[in-house]
């Protein structure tokens, strides 16, 4: 591993407590456009050079769990026996991710609030740790967990160190992601799935469906599972008619494994188009989220949600793009798209799906409109298509093997 970049967002901001739905505001234009820029929010970024080789990384990761255990399992709960009604312990929230863009922004909007202590489940150790002391963040407001999405026993790893932990979860957000917009043959995760969508779906799903009994057991008043979407995996929008588009077809590819060898590496069983991975990586996102509200909400009460945080273009995301492209795009988004998003206000926009009242609705894919009013965005046809949704489900089951 060298360079990587990690962002510290210096601008102080706290959650908003007006985020209604406001479903009323055009959707077409809302859709198209994203929200606008919000001139108020600066965000500054440091990189860092993290010379750490990956082993160097995991070695350290297991003394450093279990230091920050010790540090975390000091009681949070902040219940006071004489005003039981006002005072309620704090929050537990995982998300994926944390050490850049919208995770390490939305840890950040959380752990301000003083409402949350934030698991950052994260497959840098060290960069996680320095991007939480950069972004400001309180030291007792978080702990690092290592977790590399694209490794199936480190994702069940995960979950047996958080267990150790034996602190409650009261949210789990699944953020992470990569993006490979100009590799011309696909890599693969340490099972063999192309790597885009055996790291944004795959190690998620399992994720989600292992963390699910946990979020089942906490007494926590409003409990959620967020899995972040985007624009570009809905056909329905501008963006997500850009080529290539998304189209997860009869799900060939991923029913064969995704291994790229006697099978496609994409899901539809097309040629490797890196680009499209993610864009169908989404797609699963999506479809992920509804079908864990049709299977889970009514017996749990546990809200589920997805979300387009807005177009931040600074981000991590494009850290495989061209040059040109990464200097082009946030230019772009700004003055022409109009829409850009800051990191921190994306981040306060995920801060909300996770502990605002308003949004306690299960099932829906929220977006923001120019005035960052939140709203009940609608999902393309592929997105929302409840058949697709079980398939992808029962095949992701088997290759996890989590059935
Ligand atoms: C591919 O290229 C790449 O090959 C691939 O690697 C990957 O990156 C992929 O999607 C990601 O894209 C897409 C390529 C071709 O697009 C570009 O390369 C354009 C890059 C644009 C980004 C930078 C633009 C820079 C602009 C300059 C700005 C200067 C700064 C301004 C400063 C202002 C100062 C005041 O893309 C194309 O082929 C283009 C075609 C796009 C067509 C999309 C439109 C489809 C329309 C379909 C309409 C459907 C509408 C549906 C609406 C439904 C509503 C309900
Ligand atoms: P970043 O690249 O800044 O953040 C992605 C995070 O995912 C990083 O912390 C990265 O870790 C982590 N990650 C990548 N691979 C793994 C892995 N194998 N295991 C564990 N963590 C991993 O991008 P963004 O903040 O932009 O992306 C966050 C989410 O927002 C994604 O789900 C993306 O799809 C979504 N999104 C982004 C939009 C945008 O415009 N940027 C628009 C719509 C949605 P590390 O720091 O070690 O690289
Ligand atoms: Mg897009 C019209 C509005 C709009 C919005 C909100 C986005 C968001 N994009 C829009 C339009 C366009 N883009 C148009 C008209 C073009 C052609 C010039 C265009 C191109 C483009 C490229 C090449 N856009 C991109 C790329 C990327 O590589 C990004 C991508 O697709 O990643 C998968 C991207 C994005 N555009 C967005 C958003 C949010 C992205 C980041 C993708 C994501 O996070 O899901």
């Amino acid at each position: 591993m060298a360079l990587q970049a990690a962002s510290l967002v210096s601008s102080a901001f706290s959650v908003r407590k007006d985020g209604k739905s406001n479903a009323s505001s055009s959707f077409k234009e809302s859709s198209l456009f994203g929200a606008s820029l919000s001139d108020q929010i600066k965000s500054d970024f440091v990189s860092f050079s993290l010379r750490c080789k990956r082993e160097q990384s995991l070695r350290t990761t297991g003394a450093r769990i279990r230091a920050q255990t010790i540090v975390t399992s000091t009681p949070s709960v902040t219940r006071s026996t004489f005003d039981r009604k006002k005072t309620l312990r704090k929050g537990n929230v995982v998300v994926t991710g944390a050490s850049s863009g919208l995770g390490l922004a939305t840890a950040k909007a959380l752990a301000e609030t003083g409402k949350w202590h934030v698991i950052m489940a994260c497959r840098d150790f060290l960069k996680a740790e320095r991007a939480a002391k950069s972004a400001g963040m309180p030291k007792d407001s978080y702990t690092v967990m290592h977790l590399d999405l694209a490794s199936l026993d480190s994702v069940r790893q995960f979950v047996d160190n958080f267990r150790r932990a034996e602190m409650p979860l009261d949210v789990l957000v699944c953020n992470a992601a990569i993006y490979q917009p100009t590799a011309n043959k696909p890599t693969f995760t340490a099972e063999g799935f192309e790597l885009s969508v055996g790291t944004n779906h795959l190690g998620h799903f399992l994720l989600s469906r292992l963390l699910i009994d946990d979020l089942k057991n906490s007494d926590y008043p409003s409990k959620r599972l967020i899995i972040v979407g985007s624009i570009t995996g809905n056909t329905n929008t501008l963006a997500g008619n850009v080529p290539p588009k998304a189209n997860l077809g009869d799900l060939r590819g991923l029913a064969s494994g995704l291994n790229g060898l006697n099978s496609s590496a994409m899901i539809d069983g097309g040629d490797f188009n890196g680009a499209k991975a993610y864009k169908d990586s989404k797609v699963c996102n999506m479809l992920t989220m509804q079908e864990f509200h049709r299977r889970f909400h009514e017996e749990t009460g546990i809200t589920f949600a997805s979300l387009y945080p807005g177009c931040i273009a600074t981000t991590g995301l494009f850290r495989e793009h061209i040059p040109l492209f990464r200097s082009l795009f946030p230019l772009f988004q700004k003055y022409i798209t109009k829409g850009y998003v800051s990191e921190a206000e994306a981040g306060k926009r995920l801060a909300q799906v996770v502990g605002d009242p308003n949004l306690t609705k299960s099932g829906v894919y929220w977006s923001w409109n120019k005035t960052s009013a939140s709203f009940e965005n609608q999902l393309s046809q592929e997105a929302s298509d409840v058949e697709k949704a079980r398939r992808v489900w029962e095949v992701s089951e088997k290759l996890v093997g989590s059935a």
